[in-house]
């Protein structure tokens, strides 16, 4: 295997497209030397539910984002079902965005679907308080995509601009910022139905796009951004010789602008899938997935400290435990929050664990009606360690479904 991967430790350089001054930014990017920022560790509290959006159409993949003045922005797909009044099938879904900014919850249909889908939408917030998002959009009748960036720089979001241009299919992207307000965007390119790679690409704060490729084949990644702009990635590979499902983690060094090598960071004979990362302002980098066997999905963490990864550590038990859909942050308190979904003991609910240092509180579940579906939470997690954990809800009566917030105080 070793051999193999021996292969992919290459770097790529960076092509900008736009004019010389905007690559320069792009390219030139002086490290910073991390220092993590004053931070409170907050004891306690316990999370409120707030409903944002709820109707009879189809709401699914929420993303959510925290502002430095404490409002929540959340984006997530709307799909309305039955067009043709034959199949019932869902119609292609639109963009919405949600925010408390104002004071109060503000609801915006982003990007309507117009005939095709706009899906996978993420969201961002910059150093200087912009709000970025990006969705996957395919054209009518085919099966191209390409990745489409909105921003609001503080008068309401810009029309959309394609910022992949790209044959293959591009579609999930994930993103974050730098502490230098460098946005850094993950996505899948899609060459042909067996062709899969981690596309990777840089938007500086004035707008220009620099993107190339990372050689990889997943389908399944998570990435985390640190603030010297280190872009962390973790991602699943199917192991040839036990068949089982095994996680990879690689970065990208901002000073040279080359990926490491890849190093295989999960054992070849458990499978585990859906990494979902956080990168820490002291360098750790803090990993959260699913390793499973035949009976159980268990949520699961490590932490990189120093380029070490610690041994996998289960968060959850029980002997019909059930996790997926996983996210976590961490802020300059090294408080790490995680959220999950389960479809176990209780039946599809959502639920939270926070800890530090390696050492988890008990996990809390911030849903418990067996008749509604909630799923795929997303989080944010602020300085004083505020948390939001946002996620689609379905029920009863389907499709009607709602986009809900809960918040840790
Ligand atoms: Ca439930």
């Amino acid at each position: 295997m070793k051999l193999q991967m021996a292969g992919l430790v290459l770097g790529f350089a960076l092509f900008g497209s736009g004019c010389g001054d905007e690559d320069k930014k792009t390219t030139d990017l002086t490290p910073m030397v991390s220092a993590c920022a004053p931070a409170t560790q907050i004891t306690g509290g316990s999370f409120s539910t707030e409903e944002l959006d709820a109707g009879p159409d189809f709401m699914s993949r929420t993303a959510v984002a925290l502002a430095a003045d404490g409002s929540i922005h959340v984006v997530y797909n709307v799909a309305t079902t039955g067009n043709d009044g034959v199949t019932g099938n869902w119609n292609t879904p639109g963009i919405w965005y949600t925010t408390n900014k104002s004071g109060s919850w503000t609801k915006t249909l982003l990007v309507p679907a117009e005939g095709v889908s706009r899906e996978f939408p993420t969201i961002a917030i910059a150093p200087d308080a912009t709000v970025a998002v990006i969705y996957s959009s395919n054209v009518a009748e085919t099966n191209q995509s390409d990745l489409y960036l909105l921003t609001d720089r503080g008068s309401g979001f810009s029309a959309p601009t394609n910022i992949t241009h790209s044959s293959p299919i591009d579609t999930q992207p994930l993103m974050a910022y730098d502490a230098q307000g460098l946005l850094h965007v993950i996505y899948q390119e899609i060459h042909d139905s067996s062709t899969y790679k981690i596309g990777y690409l840089q938007i500086s704060a004035a707008g220009a796009v620099a993107h190339a490729v990372a050689q990889d084949t997943t389908i399944d990644y998570g990435m985390a951004i640190a603030p010297d702009g280190t872009v962390h990635l973790a991602y699943m590979r199917g192991d040839s010789t036990s068949g089982n499902s095994v996680l990879w983690h690689r970065y990208r060094d901002p000073a040279t602008g080359l990926w490491s090598a890849s190093e295989r960071i999960t054992a070849v004979s458990t499978s585990s899938w859906m990494p979902t990362l956080a990168a820490g302002c002291d360098g750790s980098v803090h990993l959260a997935y699913v390793a499973g066997d035949a009976d159980t999905d268990r949520l699961t963490y490590m932490k990189r400290t120093a380029g070490v990864w610690s041994a996998p550590q289960e968060l959850t038990s029980g002997t019909t435990d059930r996790t997926s859909f996983v996210g976590i942050q961490t802020n300059d308190a090294g408080t790490v929050q995680i959220a999950f979904y389960r479809n176990g003991e209780v039946w599809a609910d959502v639920l939270a664990i926070r800890g530090k240092d390696g050492v988890f509180d008990a996990e809390v579940a911030l849903t418990t009606d067996p008749d509604i579906e909630e799923s795929t939470p997303a989080v944010a997690l602020a300085p004083d360690g505020t948390a939001v954990v946002a996620y689609p809800a379905l029920g009863p009566e389907l499709p009607a479904s709602a986009v809900k917030v809960a918040t840790w105080k």
